[in-house]
């Protein structure tokens, strides 16, 4: 019998490094929603990879995490305890860096000397370095701290993928897997039909909107060919609602319309989608609420 490896991989970094991106690289699905904007990324999402090499079968249970940031809210200390947890339990860590990012987040690199898992270090991006840049930023690095491996790569392009799930496979442990091997992630369905609705109002809203909204699903009912998805969108302020709204609801049927779109694609069915849009003053501040949220 072959041997068997399994292990947990925490992805983690600043916002907007590429981390989602690069999940969705090496798991090979749209789990994980990417956008141009900092912080769209709040819970830890898990993606499996189920595998074979000639000398052992696999696991590998990837969480990608929100981006490294400073707590301003309840919201942010909860996503940053996220962070800190997938340091600890990682058995690798990828710790994501962009080329050009300027690093200041003392006590995250501190957390990652103190880590007893291999660190692999990433330098994304490269696509839009040049040659001179890629190799100064290894030599900045190498004297910040001594991660296990530093690897340059371009999560968008793919560039480098492969050779980054090699070295992963090399520090996987053997381990019986952790999940069915027919799963994909351990969320439910209905966490990525929120993430897609809250993607959309990410694209689709300037400013402090985005950050102001949650999205809860509250009935996801699947019959042979057609999900019925209804959907509770959060603000904090009725000024809120009337921007999402939009004239005569314009701007949010867009979203709708969007998020519909992706659902359809994702699920592999078609989908009918009913949101409805709710004011709960400062949800972020309140950890109850934030708790009946899922955080
Ligand atoms: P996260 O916040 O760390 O999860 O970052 P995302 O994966 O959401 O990506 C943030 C932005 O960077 C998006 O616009 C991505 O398309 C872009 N991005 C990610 N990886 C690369 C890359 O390798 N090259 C370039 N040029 N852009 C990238
Ligand atoms: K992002
Ligand atoms: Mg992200």
């Amino acid at each position: 019998m072959k041997d068997h490896r399994a292990g947990f991989i925490s992805i983690v970094g600043k916002p907007n490094v590429g981390k989602s991106t690069l999940m969705n690289q090496l798991v090979g699905e749209k789990l994980s929603i990417i956008t141009s904007k900092a912080q769209t990324t709040r819970h830890r999402i898990m993606g499996i990879v189920n595998g074979e090499t000639p000398e052992f079968d696999f696991q590998m249970v990837y969480s990608d995490t929100p981006g490294i940031i400073k707590p301003v809210y309840e919201l942010h200390k909860s996503m940053m305890e996220f962070v800190h947890g997938s340091i600890e339990d990682g058995d690798v860590i990828l710790f994501v860096t962009d080329i050009y990012e300027k690093y200041d987040e003392e006590d995250v690199i501190e957390r990652l000397k103190n880590a007893t898992s291999p660190i692999i270090l990433i330098i994304n991006k490269i696509d839009l370095a040049k040659p001179e840049d890629i190799e100064e930023k290894i030599q900045h690095w190498k004297a910040v701290f001594q991660p296990t491996e530093i690897l340059t790569l371009s999560a968008l392009q793919g560039e480098g993928v492969p050779q980054l799930m090699d070295r992963i496979l090399h520090y996987l442990p053997v381990h019986p897997p952790y999940f069915p091997k027919d799963e994909l992630t351990d969320k439910p369905e209905r966490f990525f039909a929120a993430e897609m609705i809250r993607e959309k109002i990410f694209l689709n809203y300037k400013k402090e909107v985005p950050y102001s909204c949650e999205v809860v699903i509250t009935a996801f009912k699947e019959s042979d060919d057609l999900i019925r998805i209804s959907s509770e969108i959060y603000v904090e302020r009725s000024t809120q609602r009337a921007i999402l709204l939009g004239h005569k609801g314009e701007r949010i049927k867009k979203v709708g319309i969007e998020a519909r779109e992706e659902m359809e694609k994702f699920f592999g069915k078609k989908v009918f989608l009913e949101q409805y849009i709710k004011v709960e003053p400062d949800w972020r501040q309140q950890k109850i609420k934030l708790q009946g949220f899922g955080y």
